[in-house]
């Protein structure tokens, strides 16, 4: 069983994030979640073990819980408590797990690691890691639509919510835009393509999971189009940086041959080059910040996200990584 006794961060009042301490934010807010999650996930005793000890492999231990913790902080921002947010934002997550464990089958990208571990299929068979991603997915709409989990929420909202998540997991999101990574691979992709792919695998995601808590938190409008276009930028930059990172170190623990296969694939540094990329990615940077800025010390957790998503592969030295067409 987890440790649940760490209170959530809260929503805070901090005039910069220079004061902020972001690690102590991101450990609480994960820890909360992942309490969340152990709650949701142990509700189905003595049936299916295999399936279920799949299930829970593809959640804990977890990576960094940045989507649902976008999720809380995007809703605290706007007055939300986190018992509100939570079972949407574990959903977020939930779909998170089940796009990675598909992604790692032989039949997609074919790792064998995932966070430095075997991946599902490599412990329970590729047969079984797919029905726990099955069981993921499908779980994050049996819970959003569960009317205990989420009482409170206006019916009509919570009806709104699963569809804004279903969209960003379906064939114009996540799925779609893996389809159109997996049509790419070993092709000459360009600019436009390698940034719809980006938008749509991980972007969707990511603007669902803010817009999902803006939402939640009672945004007005002309704030939800600011923080959907916060969501966007920051979507598209999580990518990039991601791009950047794999591309300079391809011996990052999380992914079995990322050197080699990153190299196939559609992405940024590979199209435009490592510092073009970076460029883009801190242009995408100074935008999403300007979205948070009117709304001052409330968006201080958000800030700081977005600044730590950015930076390491911002401060990264070594641009070996050649464009297309350059010599490498
Ligand atoms: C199988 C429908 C389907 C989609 C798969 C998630 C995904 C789409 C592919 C994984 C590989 C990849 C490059 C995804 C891009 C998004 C990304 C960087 C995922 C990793 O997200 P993190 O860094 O992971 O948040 P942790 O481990 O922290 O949870």
């Amino acid at each position: 069983m987890l440790e649940c006794a760490v209170k959530p961060a809260g929503p805070m009042n901090l005039p910069s994030t220079d004061g902020f301490d972001l690690d102590d934010y991101l450990r609480r807010q994960s820890l909360t979640i992942d309490c969340a999650l152990d709650g949701f996930l142990g509700k189905y005793p003595g049936v299916q073990q295999t399936l279920f000890r799949a299930v829970r492999y593809g959640i804990f231990p977890g990576g960094k819980r940045i989507r649902p913790i976008l999720t809380l902080a995007a809703g605290e921002l706007f007055g939300a408590p986190a018992s509100r947010l939570m079972p949407f934002a574990c959903a977020v997550e939930l779909i998170h797990g089940y796009s990675l464990i598909h992604d790692d089958l032989p039949a997609l990208d074919d790792d064998d690691l995932r966070r430095g571990e075997p991946a599902n299929h490599k412990v329970f068979g590729e047969g079984m890691a797919l029905l726990a991603g099955d069981g993921l997915l499908t779980e994050a709409f049996h819970l959003m639509s569960d009317r205990d989990a989420t009482r409170g929420v206006e019916p009509e909202l919570v009806l709104a919510l699963i569809h804004e998540l279903a969209h960003a997991a379906g064939v114009m999101g996540l799925v779609g835009g893996q389809a159109l990574d997996l049509e790419a691979e070993d092709k000459e992709a360009d600019l436009a393509t390698v940034e719809v792919i980006h938008v749509r695998k991980t972007g969707a995601l990511i603007l669902a999971a803010i817009r999902i808590g803006a939402r939640l938190g009672g945004a007005g409008e002309s704030e939800l189009a600011s923080m959907t276009r916060y969501g966007e930028y920051l979507g598209l930059a999580f990518q990039i940086a991601d791009d950047i990172l794999d591309a300079r170190d391809e011996d990052r623990p999380s992914r079995g041959e990322t050197g080699y296969k990153e190299q196939k694939k559609a992405t940024y540094p590979l199209v435009v080059g490592i510092v073009q990329a970076r460029q883009r990615l801190s242009e995408l940077l100074q935008s999403s910040l300007r979205e948070l800025d009117p709304l001052g010390a409330r968006a201080v957790p958000l800030a700081a996200i977005t600044r730590r998503v950015a930076a390491r592969a911002l401060s990264a030295q070594s641009d070996n990584f050649p464009a297309k067409g350059e010599a490498s």
